[in-house]
């Protein structure tokens, strides 16, 4: 086993915790000392954890909680600032295009009564959570794809935008010198963000957002938009979301895994180890080439992650024990 160096950054703040960790490999033999340390509470405060290092993400759905806002806002508002950075090359505006040029977005929601709202392959609408959202909400479905879910977004007044960004025209410009279409996800290509978070109430909702697979094939969908595997939530007893290859995830329902494992008894952290097993598992030697990572958070406020590879992290924001704002970092040598 390597050895790792763990690294801690910390600044005094009035209001809160940020930690993100790198949460290394789950290998073969199952080694538990490869997996980071994680954080872990027994509170029912409000609570944030979010894919990758999104803090300004987290911060957003922190000050929707901390205003006594609903984990749903939250969760959405947090997806937003992502969805609006055009240096996330993962998620909304600036998001990578699929092999074609177009830049198609998959997003999901899912609040504390286990309702859930998604809309795939949309093009020219960069708050796809909020589209996500509005089809949970204002219509009898739960997805809506392509044309359809636009022009449902263009009816309620979303605005009709280009999303290909002159940065990632020119990477897709460059890509297509040689079209070699090798999807690595998470080494170079990663940043699709899902949300958790607890609010006041204790009550648990969730988000995912992504451009999905760079240069994809035109009109793939991956795991994020699809209830039980980029995202699921129970209310009574906790949520899991997922970043990495979709198609892996997809054939292990993974998020829906987690939640159930954790209805058994298992914690947020063993849950998500148990999911990246099964991932393992059932790809053969596939695996060595793919990264798939979730995490979940349950009912008391106990948060779990895990990943097959090296280079995943994750924010959680939430309220520290000295009411101390804490930045911690690990890191793998
Ligand atoms: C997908 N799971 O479309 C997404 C991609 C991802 O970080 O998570 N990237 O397969």
């Amino acid at each position: 086993m390597k050895r790792r160096n763990f690294i801690q950054k910390a600044s005094l703040s009035t209001f809160g915790v940020v930690a993100s960790a790198s949460v290394v490999a789950c290998n073969t033999d199952k080694e538990k000392n490869n997996v980071s340390s994680i954080v872990n509470s027994t509170s029912v405060e409000p609570i944030v954890i979010a894919t990758w290092n999104v803090p300004n993400a987290t911060a957003k759905a922190w000050e929707v909680l901390q205003n006594n806002g609903s984990s749903l806002d939250a969760v959405e508002q947090g997806c937003m600032i992502e969805e609006a950075d055009v240096k996330n090359s993962s998620v909304g505006k600036g998001g990578a295009p699929d092999r074609d040029g177009n830049v198609t977005l998959d997003a999901c929601i899912m609040d504390k009564d286990g309702n859930y709202g998604a809309v795939m392959c949309v093009q020219n609408i960069t708050h796809v959570i909020s589209l996500a959202r509005k089809v949970m909400e204002e219509t009898p479905h739960v997805i809506l794809a392509g044309k359809g879910a636009e022009n449902f977004g263009y009816d309620l007044g979303f605005k009709k935008e280009n999303l290909l960004t002159e940065s990632s025209k020119k990477a897709w410009e460059k890509w297509k010198e040689t079209s070699d279409y090798k999807p690595v996800i998470n080494i170079e290509n990663h940043d699709t963000i899902g949300m958790l978070a607890i609010d006041h109430n204790g009550d648990i909702s969730g988000a995912c957002t992504t451009s999905g697979l760079s240069y994809k094939m035109a009109g793939r969908v991956g795991d994020s938009p699809i209830i039980g595997s980029g995202l699921f939530i129970d209310n009574e007893v906790g949520g899991a979301t997922a970043t990495g290859m979709g198609e892996e995830v997809l054939k292990t329902v993974g998020s829906f895994l987690i939640v159930e494992l954790m209805r058994q008894g298992k914690t947020p952290q063993e849950a998500c180890e148990e999911a990246v097993r099964r991932v393992v598992k059932k790809s053969g030697d596939r695996y060595k080439d793919f990264q798939v990572g979730f995490i979940a958070l349950n009912k008391k406020g106990e948060t779990g992650a895990y990943c097959i590879h090296e280079f995943f992290n994750y924010n959680v924001y939430k309220l520290g024990e000295n009411k101390n704002y804490e930045s911690l970092f690990y890191n793998q040598i």
